[in-house]
């Protein structure tokens, strides 16, 4: 199902047909990677409005421009939506994206040179939690923590001997690959035993915790940071969140530190995304997002994938194909001919290359957003062990077959946003 685009297909049809497709292959595949989503109807309405031709430097009441007579009540309903639906003092609605959100917490506690604390990369952290190639490791000292070989699992006294021993002004918990549940209470005390400011970079989990299916930051962390497209199901932006000690210091770190005018359409997005997070539905969708996922960890596990960790917690599963012996971007890459889209990743420890690695990442928020319950996983997992076995022997007759059949399926759960 594709939607009209008038003016667009009128004014530049290679750019509509363009539009098309992708609407045509978010319709027909199964779209597995763990941090995107499908935006209601209404979130798509709001991030294509005029409020896209608004200039408005600054914050609510207090602009660089004038003409705000809308735009602030725009914004003052999204920071009031974010702060009632995560229960924090302090909201920010304006960064860009989750990088952006991020840099701006080190403009606002640190200097640079200073030392953070992150998870490492391969690990399961972000680029932006002070690992080497991004900004934040070149201008601050990072040092990183990870996971144990063993368990998969993050071993808090190891990190607690880290943090004393480097004394970070940042310590960043969360991250991309992470299937569990991300201890904060734990996090909070050795932060507090260093004297780090903890930030919660909960991006991924976001709309888990809205929806009651992961606990909740608060009050441990001293800000969190999220993006709000992936479990939050909204455009794609940011949000730091914190108490009022932190408020004056995030919003002059995110304007005029770090950007310049917001973009107006994607906080009204935003607000019309805390909105449906707020009503009972959502929570339903959090906690079947988490269902799904623990449903189809056992029957990969019946399969016999190697999960990282051994399961799940949350909404993501990161595989190790190294028994199957079929590295992570061949599966991924026979996978998405099959329409089931993932992506490679790394796993802690990996002896392969992070543009070559062992495993594949996937979750459950898009699928379930698409209606698909536990009933489900059994014929996902299927899929998938199909999948990883025809790309091991390069058979893209099966990867055909699969095609058609995930097609079918998913032609009876129409994507949101996209149906009507
Ligand atoms: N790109 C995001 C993800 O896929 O997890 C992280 O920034």
């Amino acid at each position: 199902m594709t939607l009209p685009h008038p003016a667009l297909s009128a004014a530049d049809p290679e750019l509509a047909a363009l539009v098309g497709a992708e609407e045509q292959l978010q319709a027909e595949t199964l779209r597995l990677i763990p941090s995107e989503n499908y935006v209601s109807a209404a979130v798509l309405e709001a991030s294509g409005t005029v409020l896209q031709n608004k200039y408005s430097e600054g914050y609510a009441g207090r602009r660089y421009y004038e003409g705000q007579q809308v735009i602030d009540q725009v914004e003052r309903l999204a920071v009031a939506r974010a702060k009632a639906l995560f229960g924090v003092e302090h909201a920010n609605v304006q960064p860009y994206s989750g990088s952006p959100a991020n840099l701006a917490v080190y403009l606002a506690f640190a200097e640079p040179g200073d030392t953070v604390m992150g998870m490492a990369l391969p690990m399961g952290g972000h680029l932006t939690h002070g690992w080497g190639v991004s900004a934040t490791g070149k201008w601050f000292r990072g040092v990183q923590y990870g996971v144990r070989q063993d368990t998969g699992l993050i071993d808090f006294d190891e990190v607690r001997e880290l943090a004393l021993k480097e004394r970070p002004k940042i310590i960043f918990c969360g991250g991309t690959a992470l299937p569990r549940t991300i201890d904060f209470p734990a996090f909070a005390e050795i932060a507090r035993e260093c004297g780090a400011v903890l930030v919660a970079d909960v991006a991924h989990i976001a709309g888990l915790i809205a929806g009651g299916a992961h606990p909740s930051p608060v009050p441990h962390a001293d800000v969190i940071s999220t993006t709000t497209h992936k479990t939050l199901r909204g455009p794609r932006g940011a949000m730091l969140m914190s108490r009022e000690e932190h408020a004056k210091a995030l919003d002059k770190a995110v304007f005029p530190g770090l950007q310049g005018g917001p973009h107006n359409q994607t906080t009204a997005a935003i607000a019309v995304a805390l909105h449906e997070a707020s009503q009972p539905s959502f929570r339903a969708y959090a906690q079947s997002v988490v269902a799904n996922a623990r449903a189809l960890a056992e029957a990969l596990l019946d399969r016999g994938f190697d999960l990282v960790s051994g399961g799940t917690d949350n909404h993501l599963i990161l595989m190790d194909l190294t028994p199957k012996e079929v590295p992570g971007k061949v599966a991924a890459k026979a996978l998405d001919r099959a329409g089931i889209v993932v992506n490679y990743n790394t796993v802690p420890y990996d002896p392969r290359k992070p543009f070559d690695p062992s495993g594949i990442r996937i979750g459950t928020p898009s699928l379930t957003s698409r209606g698909l319950g536990t009933e489900h996983m059994a014929a996902v997992a299927d899929w998938i062990d199909r999948g990883v076995t025809a790309a091991g022997k390069e058979d893209e007759a099966a990867l055909a077959t699969i095609r058609s059949e995930v097609a079918e399926l998913m032609s009876a759960h129409p994507a949101p946003g996209l149906a009507g």
